[in-house]
C-alpha cells in the first residue's frame, strides 16, 4: 500500500491571505533540507477557487461558501478515489475549512464505519455560521461535518443564501452526519469562544491541555487519545500548524502561545499515525507570507517526513 499526496491550495477559510502558498513553502523546505520527499509518492492537485478573492464576499457569516461547496466536493472526490486506487490519502491543504471535505470523502469512501477525528490544533474549529466571530470558515469544519448549528448559542442570524449553502455544505459525500461529538479528540487546542466551549462541555468533548501533555508525556497523551476512541473503527488526524508554539510558528495565520515544540509534535503525529486504523493524515495552515526565512514550512516539513515515516513503516508491515 502506498501515500498519495493531495495538495490543496485553497485559502478562501482562512482570514488571512497566503495559506496557499503552504504546500509550496513545504517543497521549498524539502529542497532545502536535502530530501527527496515530494520525489518519492504520487501527488494529485485539486484545483482551488482563490481568484474568488478578489471579488466581494457575499456571505458575511461564511466567508466564500459557495465556492468552498465545490472545494469541498472537489477534495472528496479524490479522497474517495484515492483510497479506491487502494492507496493512503496525505492531505496538504492551505487552510482548515479543507479538512471537512477530507473527512467527506472518507465518510463516502466507509459510510457504515465509525470516524474518530483527532484534532491537534490550537483552535477548536467548531463553530457555525450562527455562531461564528469572524465568517472565516476555517472555524467551521468541524461543525460541517458533525452537522452542528449550535442554535443555543446563537448570536448571528446568516442570511437565507448562506444557510442554503451551509446545508449543502453538511451533505457532501454523505447526507448523514458525519461524525460524532464523543468521537472528536482534540490535543493542545487552547483558543476558543464562548459557543465552542458551550459544546466541549455539553458533549464532554476532551481536550489534551498543554500542560495535560507535559504532565503525561506524549507518549502517554497519544495512548489515551487512541483509547478515547476505542469505538471508532478508522480515525482521521489533522494537523493545524498553529498547535505548535507561536514561536515555532511565525508562519501561520493565527499562531497561539504555549503550544508544542517540534520534537513534541513529531512524537505525537508518529504515535497517532502508529495505530492501524489511521486512514488519513492531513497538514493545514502553514501560511509563508508571514514568516521570515521560511521558519514554519522548515518545522512542518520536518514533521511531515517524520511522521510519514511512521505511516510507511505502518502499511509495510500491513501488507
Ligand atoms: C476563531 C479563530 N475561532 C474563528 N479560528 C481559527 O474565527 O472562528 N483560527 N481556526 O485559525
Ligand atoms: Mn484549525
Ligand atoms: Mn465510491
Ligand atoms: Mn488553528
Amino acid at each position: 500500500k502506498k501515500i498519495r499526496l493531495i495538495e490543496v491550495k485553497s485559502e478562501l477559510g482562512a482570514g488571512t491571505r497566503g495559506a496557499s502558498l503552504g504546500v509550496d513553502a513545504l517543497r521549498i523546505a524539502c529542497l532545502n533540507q536535502k530530501s527527496d520527499y515530494f520525489q518519492r509518492f504520487t501527488t494529485v492537485e485539486v484545483p482551488n477557487l482563490n481568484d474568488v478573492l478578489f471579488e466581494k464576499n457575499l456571505f458575511p457569516k461564511a466567508k466564500y461558501i459557495d465556492s468552498i461547496l465545490h472545494t469541498y466536493k472537489r477534495i472528496s472526490a479524490t479522497v474517495e478515489q484515492t483510497f479506491e486506487l487502494g492507496m493512503f490519502p496525505l492531505v496538504l491543504a492551505g487552510d482548515h475549512s479543507n479538512a471537512g471535505g477530507t473527512i467527506a470523502g472518507i465518510k463516502a469512501t466507509y459510510p457504515d464505519k465509525t470516524l474518530g477525528v483527532i484534532w491537534v490544533d490550537a483552535h477548536a474549529d467548531i463553530h457555525s455560521p450562527y455562531t461564528t466571530p469572524s465568517g472565516n470558515m476555517h472555524g467551521m469544519p468541524l461543525a460541517v461535518s458533525l452537522h452542528e448549528d449550535n442554535l443555543d448559542c446563537k448570536v448571528n442570524d446568516p442570511e437565507p443564501e448562506t444557510i442554503f449553502f451551509w446545508e449543502a455544505l453538511k451533505r457532501v459525500g454523505t447526507d448523514q452526519p458525519k461524525i460524532k461529538h464523543e468521537h472528536i479528540v482534540y490535543i493542545v487546542t487552547r483558543s476558543y469562544e464562548k459557543p465552542e466551549v458551550y459544546l466541549f462541555d455539553k458533549h464532554n468533548i476532551k481536550n489534551f491541555t498543554y500542560p495535560e501533555v507535559l504532565a503525561k508525556g506524549i507518549e502517554q497523551v497519544a495512548e489515551e487519545a487512541l483509547h478515547r476512541l476505542k469505538d471508532c473503527d478508522i480515525i482521521y488526524v489533522s494537523f493545524d500548524v498553529d498547535s505548535l508554539d507561536s514561536k515555532f510558528s511565525k508562519g501561520t495565520g493565527t499562531p497561539v502561545e504555549v503550544g508544542l515544540n517540534v520534537t513534541q509534535a513529531k512524537e505525537l503525529c508518529r504515535a497517532l499515525v502508529s495505530d492501524p486504523r489511521v486512514v488519513c493524515f492531513e497538514m493545514v495552515e502553514i501560511n509563508p507570507t508571514l514568516d521570515a526565512e521560511n521558519t514554519m514550512a522548515n518545522n512542518a516539513f520536518e514533521i511531515l517526513e517524520y511522521t510519514t515515516e511512521g505511516i510507511l513503516e505502518r502499511l509495510s508491515k500491513e501488507a
